[in-house]
């Protein structure tokens, strides 16, 4: 069975704009906004916060089996705005297009200082973004065709991306009509 909307991930490193981004879309489209990390935090699914970075120590599979409990929905009828770190997670078949939001590292360096990150949860983040880990990872799990690099620095980018992620799923509707 095809499923009525698409599927949308939207990743990078923080910073880098996924919530602002999501939330928007989420509005725009009517779809449902998936803040994984919302929901790591409300329903426990992590061993602790690592103590060096302060950041929340996942647990993958709980996650997962989390998320196919409360949302059987999202295989079948589609319609959810993944917001997350990390993308490698999700079956392949679940998802239909991929956004990785990228930035600068002067742009990015100040919204993450901005939000009181440093030392070496700073570096870290900051690392990732040069070396564009998430690009990589994004491409390893998914079919080249449907992750989209996008780039997120002023509000012009947001404008533009939303602009053109709508325009998508207008087409991804056209495209499996039935
Ligand atoms: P993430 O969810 O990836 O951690 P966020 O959505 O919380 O990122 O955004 C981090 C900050 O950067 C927030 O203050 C909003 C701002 N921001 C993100 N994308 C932007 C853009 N394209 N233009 C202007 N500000 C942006």
């Amino acid at each position: 069975m095809v499923r009525r909307n698409p599927n949308i991930i939207i990743t990078g490193t923080p910073g880098v704009g996924k919530t602002t981004h999501a939330e928007q879309l989420a509005r725009n489209t009517g779809f449902k906004h998936l803040s994984v990390n919302q929901i790591v935090k409300d329903e426990g699914l992590h061993e602790g916060k690592d103590e060096e970075t302060g950041s929340w120590i996942v647990d993958e599979d709980k996650l997962l089996d989390h998320l196919e409990t409360i949302t059987p929905s999202i295989p079948n009828e589609g319609g959810y705005i993944i917001d997350w770190h990390a993308c490698d997670l999700f079956p392949e078949r679940w998802i239909d297009l991929v956004i990785v939001l990228r930035c600068d590292s002067s742009v990015l360096y100040d919204r993450l200082t901005g939000r009181g990150y440093q030392g070496k949860k700073l570096e870290e983040n900051m690392d990732a973004e040069i070396m564009q880990v998430l690009l990589e990872e994004a491409r390893e799990s998914y079919k080249e065709e449907i992750v989209v690099e996008l780039r997120s620095e002023e509000n012009g980018d947001l404008e533009g991306n939303l602009e053109r992620i709508e325009q998508w799923v207008e087409g991804w509707r056209k495209d499996n009509e039935g």
